[in-house]
């Protein structure tokens, strides 16, 4: 598929998905996420890559969602046809470990794409808002839910409803980042770490996303007993084997992937 609003591309196992409109600062429209969707389905379907980078430019990540586009839009259009459900999802059903590369905006649908993701590497411009209140809507994708999650409830509050942005530094502290890096460095960071994530067994890097990602979903009890048995079964895996012998022996493990 020819895309006209990303780029997808391979670096060694990493899928790097580079959000393309910067005649609107990324803003998400449909044909955008019907792209991500289909090039999110590729880098999962393709047995080289082992993780997935999401970038944007570097004044912005994503503006939000495409507000040309939705202001005209109905109530039955947008309940008739689940608008939003349909492709914004996808980012976070993937089962390969994800990583949002964020410089400039992540506003908006932008924040929530990046919240999508497993971990976010910010730059030092990064700013991260919800604004949609001063458009009068609110999030439909996670702004409410996940932000909140991630930062707690008087920082979420804040963003949600003054629509306020946070810069790089606020969101390292309050957890929203895992990394904050100058302008010039961030990109070659995430793509780094994708590297090093590609470079683990498949299979248990999938079944460790999956653990840390029950702790969102549940009690810490139910959680815990979900993790114990995800870490009994990654005994029955060749690399489990592989990765105890290579560290009894000294060398560097070499994965089977299975
Ligand atoms: N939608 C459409 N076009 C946009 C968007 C957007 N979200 N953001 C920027 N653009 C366009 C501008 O209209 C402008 O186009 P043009 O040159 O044709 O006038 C171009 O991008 C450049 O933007 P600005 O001139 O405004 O650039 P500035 O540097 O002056 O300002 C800002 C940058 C502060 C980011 C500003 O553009 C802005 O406030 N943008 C809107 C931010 C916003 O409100 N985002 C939330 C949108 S709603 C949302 O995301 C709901 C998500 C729900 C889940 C998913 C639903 C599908």
């Amino acid at each position: 598929m020819a895309y006209e609003n990303i780029i997808a591309e391979k670096k060694g196992g990493v899928g790097l998905i580079t959000l393309n409109r910067p005649q609107a600062l990324n803003a998400l429209c449909a044909a955008l996420i019907d792209e991500l969707a289909h090039a999110l389905d590729d880098f999962e379907a393709d047995d080289d890559i082992g993780a997935i980078v999401v970038t944007g430019s570097e004044k912005a990540f994503a503006a939000g969602a495409d507000i040309k586009e939705m202001k005209d839009r109905t109530y039955m259009d947008v309940y008739g046809q689940d608008f939003i459900t349909k492709g914004w999802g996808r980012l976070a059903t993937t089962r390969k470990p994800t990583i949002a590369a964020v410089s400039g905006f992540a506003l908006g649908g932008g924040c929530e794409l990046a919240m999508m993701c497993d971990m976010i590497i910010a730059s030092e411009s990064a700013k991260f808002g919800q604004p949609e209140i001063t458009i009068g809507t609110i999030p439909g994708s996670g702004g409410t839910q996940r932000l909140t999650r991630f930062v707690g409830k008087s920082l979420s509050m804040y963003m949600n409803l003054t629509g306020e942005f946070i810069d790089a530094d606020t969101a390292l502290r309050s957890g929203l980042v895992a990394k904050v890096l100058p302008n010039a460095e961030m990109l070659d960071e995430a793509l780094r770490i994708g590297a090093k994530i590609a470079g683990m067994s498949r299979p248990i890097t999938m079944m460790c996303k999956e653990a840390v990602n029950r702790a969102y979903e549940t009690s810490l009890a139910e959680g815990v007993l979900f993790e114990r048995r995800v870490f009994h079964s990654t005994f029955s895996t060749e690399d489990q084997k592989e990765g105890m012998n290579a560290f009894a022996e000294k060398r560097k493990p070499s994965w089977k992937h299975r």
